[in-house]
């Protein structure tokens, strides 16, 4: 079963995304993502320009060796752009394993562990009231579990927040970054109002998410999460930028509040100590930007020994691609927890026709051989790559700040 071509798709149906399609001798075919919003053009090149042609001619079911060769061949390891493009080639050759033996992909590891997979929708405001409105609303819709986020009065710029009446999008075409502001003090006061309003409209049995997306430090995270307890959430994501593991023993020292992190880690090697000192409680790496499910499946092993779950990044820039491999995943491994579900524009859902179904709060990936999507290349091509870049932040007194 030999490789014969390969081969990137870059489109945007209202978001950019990248596509590695795989073919093997045989004519079976199988897709991978390698969408890193905001860069990518570099995770396109890397692909087509060195790895395709590393491809051609090797073994398709040599999924273990070619991650290997891929990881350690390069010489250069880790980060962002190298992962997601390793990512998107170890999906395609699972999605290709999977037809290849006639099964859905969950089949290959080891079965169902559950019959679906808890996912969690996005709800925010611009108040206090909207956000009320926007949660009840995706809990009409049969979430049962909901991130909210809301703007904080006087800081527009809150993260999270959708602008009226659109689909949150964080992304922006255009030539530079969007500016935003941020204030820590006021988003300190303001959070644990929030929750209590949701709580007290919304009853104790929704599951309440909040997303900080890296923007505290220890200990205002810890404060922030003393505050949250009695509002039970699900957890608290991102609470401070995570390059420093030993950081998040200050916040663990301090509340009850569980931790969730990870959306932008590439490997294990990003959380090893988090899982090992149970410093967390969700692992939010993703198969796309974390080496696919080859090294995921390795990253929940070890998480699973120390009580930690998965929670893995679910936003509209990981394709639907992501979406169906990151519920093949979810519904196998033993130690899942929750898997973000923030779905896609009606253009992108076209391009890319999918199996995976909704319903009640939960998804499956439903049983067709391998992942279950597929692309429409025609209509991929009737919408070119845009230049788009995520927004970046700085405090009111101009320090840049992450965002
Ligand atoms: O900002 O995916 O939990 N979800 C998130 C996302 C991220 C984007 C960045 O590309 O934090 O909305
Ligand atoms: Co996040």
């Amino acid at each position: 079963m030999k490789i014969a071509d390969a081969k990137v798709i870059v489109c945007s149906p209202g978001r950019n995304f990248v596509t590695l399609k795989i073919v093997t001798e045989d004519g079976l075919t199988g897709l991978g993502d390698a969408t890193l919003n905001g860069r990518e053009m570099a995770v396109a090149s890397y692909l087509s320009e060195h790895i395709v042609p590393l491809l051609i001619g090797r073994d398709a079911r040599r999924i273990e060796d070619t991650w290997h060769y891929l990881y350690k061949g390069v010489y250069w390891r880790k980060g962002a752009v190298t992962m997601t493009a390793i990512a998107a080639v170890d999906v395609a050759l699972w999605d290709i394993a999977g037809k290849a033996a006639n099964k859905p992909v969950y089949q290959l590891f080891g079965g169902a562990s559950r019959e679906e997979v808890l996912v969690y929708s996005h709800a925010s405001g611009a108040t206090i009231d909207h956000t009320v409105t926007a949660v009840a609303d995706r809990a009409k819709a049969g979430y049962r579990a909901i991130r909210a986020q809301c703007a904080v009065p006087g800081h527009a710029h809150s993260y999270g927040v959708s602008k009226a009446g659109r689909a949150y999008e964080p992304a922006e075409r255009g030539a530079m970054p969007a500016e935003t502001t941020w204030s820590t003090e006021p988003y300190l006061q303001f959070a644990p109002m929030l929750f209590d309003r949701l709580r007290r409209e919304l009853g104790s049995e929704i599951q309440l998410l909040h997303d900080v997306h890296h923007r505290l430090r220890p200990i205002e995270a810890a404060r922030l999460g003393k505050s949250l307890e009695p509002y039970h959430l699900f957890w608290m994501e991102d609470p401070v930028p995570a390059e420093l593991q030993e950081g998040f023993r200050t916040i663990r020292q301090h509340t009850t509040t569980p931790v969730a992190v990870g959306e932008v880690f590439d490997s294990i090697y990003d959380a090893y100590r988090l899982i090992q000192e149970q410093l967390i409680d969700y692992i939010r790496a993703s198969v796309v930007h974390a080496g696919g499910l080859t090294h995921l499946r390795k990253i929940a092993a070890v998480a699973d020994l120390y009580h930690v779950r998965t929670g893995c990044h679910g936003a509209s820039d990981l394709s639907p691609v992501t979406m169906a491999a990151a519920l093949h995943f979810g519904l196998s491994v033993h130690n899942f927890g929750i898997q973000e579900h923030m779905g896609h524009t009606p253009e992108t859902e076209q391009v890319f026709p999918h199996g995976y179904t909704f319903r009640d709060g939960a998804m499956h990936p439903g049983d067709r051989p391998g992942l279950g999507v597929t692309i429409d290349e025609t209509l991929a091509a009737a919408y070119p790559y845009q230049r788009a870049y995520l927004p970046v932040a700085r405090l009111e007194d101009g320090t840049v700040h992450s965002w």
